[in-house]
């Protein structure tokens, strides 16, 4: 497989704009599902921020769950890590387990205990460097082992065993000497756990069982005498018999201790969660350049490697509502965008590959999606048309806003046919769930539904919320401008603005937090000290954002 194969699109997010509102939130489940109706389950609608009152309220009456909330998209390693890998059971032997390295092709393979956590990884290095440890002629030819995985090592067959998964050390010896030599051979090495190499010498088996080694290797196939083997099992000796000649067993027998012993245990994995960021450098500083991926439970879940970071991501992205790259949520700039629907001015990405661009002047966003199940053919279910006519009904506060259009209007009406809920009470039950400032902070109003502009150098913010009267929010003015104020130097900001829109009076007043180069530019009527009146002005978008911007054109850069 190559690294496009390996990396194939796993999930596709389908999210609206930071600081969602209704619409935002509403679209972007009711596409996810779309997508799921036309067998395309990759695609989950996702949340980049938290939910208004407003949306809360929608989703708990309908009794939806909401999209899942991701804080940001900043590059992840499990966005890149391959899962298609291979790991070792801690207690498999070196020879199987270079084996599977050399046959994985991969530079590196995590080696993990019954339950698959992390213990440590097999690679080249640690090979050649343990070999030069263990596998040391002057230490004796003592390893750790088991009679299992010298079995398995040598393809032999046991013909008596005892306690074959016991792990020991062993001391290896090859029976070629005299008898009497090797007599004080086996004297002089009592204490350890000996293992015995012979081929027919039955001398020397004789030997060997009547001082009880710890097991004894007879090679070339060469069969035991039937008076030794009922010795052997008399005196607790195992004896394995393999194929091979005494110089391969004797080479082969040391590739029986257990992989772990030559693994590299210091390297540490990284996690599914680590940023890109964070992981760049220690895979840079790693042997292979490639670390294991754990979970939460410092389970192997994958791996990764410099070259998996040079791919594209396994996960794309479709933004509705929003087109705008600083109204998107963070980190969106790594990911291929397969679709922007939308409903707003394009201020928007370059992209790298062709995309599918909807943009209609209309209403809202759910209107789109709604006539998309109508083109697709097919039906919209019940919980999806309430959740798209609220969104509907949100962004044009009831088809009454000057965004609104005969499109919006038949769409709702054709919606609610399918809820069979009155349009008007639907709308005034969301707005006044919205619209209650109570004792919420100014600083909370004010995030709920902000939005960022840029023109040229210039940035600015537009905060809105809808009430059934500005009575209470005057009240707390000075709060709510300090806020504003507080929130616009921070960000460096020409103005932070908050339209307060009263959706009894379809009219406005706007909350003003400015430098005075814009403020002075600001020819509306003033109301109190920076709160300007904004009559018949209720939609940000379309009646608010085209004034502010006439009045930018006006201030000096
Ligand atoms: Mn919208």
């Amino acid at each position: 497989m190559d690294g496009k194969e390996l990396n194939m699109v796993k999930k596709v997010y389908i999210i609206g704009h930071r600081n969602p509102d209704t619409d935002a939130i509403v679209a972007a489940t009711a596409y996810a599902e779309l997508k799921h109706m036309l067998g395309k389950k990759e695609y989950m609608a996702v949340r980049a921020g938290h939910l208004s009152p407003q949306t809360e309220y929608i989703f708990k009456r309908f009794n939806i769950e909401p999209p899942k909330y991701i804080p940001d998209l900043r590059p992840k390693t499990e966005y890149y890590m391959r899962d298609s890998f291979c790991t070792i059971d801690e207690g498999t032997s070196l020879w199987t387990a270079m084996d599977k390295l050399v046959e994985s092709g991969e530079p590196v393979i995590s080696i993990v205990d019954e339950e698959g956590h992390y213990k440590g990884i097999l690679n080249y290095n640690a090979f050649a460097l343990n070999s030069v440890k263990i596998l040391n002629p002057k230490r004796n030819d003592i390893f750790t082992a088991s009679l299992h995985l010298i079995e398995r090592t040598l393809n032999a067959t046991p013909v008596v065993e005892f306690d074959p998964d016991e792990k020991f050390n062993c001391s290896i010896m090859v029976g070629d000497d005299d008898v009497e030599t090797f007599r004080l051979l086996l004297e002089e090495h009592k204490s350890e756990n000996i293992i015995v190499i012979t081929g027919d010498r039955q001398d020397i088996q004789k030997l060997c069982i009547e001082f009880g080694v710890r097991a004894m290797i007879i090679t070339k196939d060469y069969i035991l005498p039937k008076e030794l083997h009922e010795l052997a099992k008399e005196k607790k000796v195992s004896v394995l018999v393999g194929h091979d000649s005494t110089m391969t067993t004797a080479m082969l027998i040391e590739y029986s201790a257990p992989v772990i012993d030559m693994a590299d245990k210091t390297i540490q994995p990284v996690h599914a969660y680590d940023t890109v960021q964070k992981i760049r450098p220690l895979l840079a500083q790693s042997p292979n350049r490639c670390l294991p991926v754990v979970d939460d439970d410092n389970k192997v879940i994958g791996i990764i490697s410099e070259t998996d970071l040079l791919q594209e991501p396994n996960i794309q992205v479709i933004l509705v509502d929003h087109n705008e790259p600083h109204q998107a949520v963070e980190g969106i700039e790594h990911y291929v965008i397969q679709e922007i629907i939308d409903h707003h001015r394009i201020n928007t990405f370059t992209t790298r590959y062709p995309i599918t661009l909807i943009n209609k002047p209309v209403g809202s966003t759910s209107t789109i999606i709604s006539n998309m199940f109508r083109e697709n053919r097919l039906p919209i279910p019940k919980h999806i048309a309430a959740l798209l006519l609220c969104g509907i009904l949100s962004d044009t506060l009831i088809l009454q806003s000057a965004t609104t259009t005969e499109y919006d209007v038949l769409t709702a009406e054709y919606l609610s046919t399918i809820v069979d809920i009155d349009i008007q009470a639907l709308g005034n039950d969301i707005i006044r769930s919205g619209s209650h400032i109570g004792n919420r902070k100014a600083v909370e109003v004010i995030r709920q539904d902000m939005k960022d502009y840029n023109e040229g150098k210039l940035k600015y913010t537009v905060s809105q919320i809808e009430v059934d009267s500005t009575s209470e929010i005057l009240k707390r003015k000075q709060e709510f401008l300090d806020e504003l104020e507080s929130a616009r130097k921070s960000a460096g900001n020409l103005f932070n603005a908050l339209l307060v829109t009263d959706i009894t009076q379809l009219s406005s007043i706007m909350f003003l937090a400015s430098d005075p180069s814009f403020e002075q530019v600001v020819n509306l009527p003033k109301q109190d000290e920076h709160v300007y009146y904004m009559q018949n002005i209720v939609s940000r978008k379309k009646q608010l954002i085209p004034l502010l911007t006439d009045l930018l054109s006006q201030v000096e850069q």
